[in-house]
């Protein structure tokens, strides 16, 4: 199995510099929440390091992918290109890295938008990619209190504001961020 630093060179080339220092602080986000939610240390960790994996692959090569791949689900065609990344990356891991962990390809794969029953591996690379101490989304500071005792709560806080966001901006909000949002409230 491959090492954080076998990881990290992996991801590397395939990240702009200020996309790989993100990776690095989500990874070190998770890695704390997995110590005190319980997650698995080292699933949580290669999860991290790969979430954002297919962030600037071509927006066309990603709608190819979901197109082509019968487990990709056709409706993310019908929202925003910046929910492809994470369903495509985690099956574009199986041959790029033979990624085969089908927990760690759902936390890949859900990371942006969440879902239903979300495992703890999930919540915690929804809510690290969320609160990493590089981000200012107004509100993250309430989230991160909330992380620091309840990873339910501080997910469902982290879900309410990317749907106030989002629904501010006049924007479509995928059905799984709703799900995700419905099963925890
Ligand atoms: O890849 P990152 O920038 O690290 O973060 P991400 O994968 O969580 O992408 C976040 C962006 O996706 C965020 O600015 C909001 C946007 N987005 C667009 N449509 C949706 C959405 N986020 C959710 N949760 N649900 C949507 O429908
Ligand atoms: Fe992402
Ligand atoms: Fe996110
Ligand atoms: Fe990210």
């Amino acid at each position: 199995s491959l090492s954080r630093n076998e990881l990290l060179d992996f991801v590397r080339p395939h990240l702009k510099q200020s996309r790989y220092e993100h990776t690095v602080r989500v990874t070190d986000t998770a890695l704390e929440l997995a110590e005190r939610f319980g997650g698995d240390v080292h699933k949580v960790e290669i999860a991290a390091i790969l979430h954002d994996f297919a962030k600037h692959k071509p927006k066309e090569d990603l709608k190819q992918w979901i197109l082509r791949d019968q487990r990709l689900s056709k409706d993310l065609l019908d929202y925003h290109h910046e929910l492809w990344h994470g369903p495509v990356g985690a099956i574009m891991l199986e041959s790029e890295l033979e990624l085969k962990d089908r927990s760690i390809q759902s936390a890949i794969a859900c990371h942006t938008s969440g879902k239903k029953n979300m495992s703890t591996l999930d919540k915690i690379v929804f809510l690290a990619d969320y609160i990493e101490p590089g981000r200012n989304f107004s509100g993250v500071e309430e989230v991160r209190e909330l992380a620091k005792e309840n990873l339910d709560e501080a997910c469902l806080q982290a879900l309410i504001n990317t749907i106030q966001f989002l629904t501010n901006n006049q924007r479509s909000v995928y059905p799984d961020t709703f799900h995700a949002y419905n099963q925890l409230i």
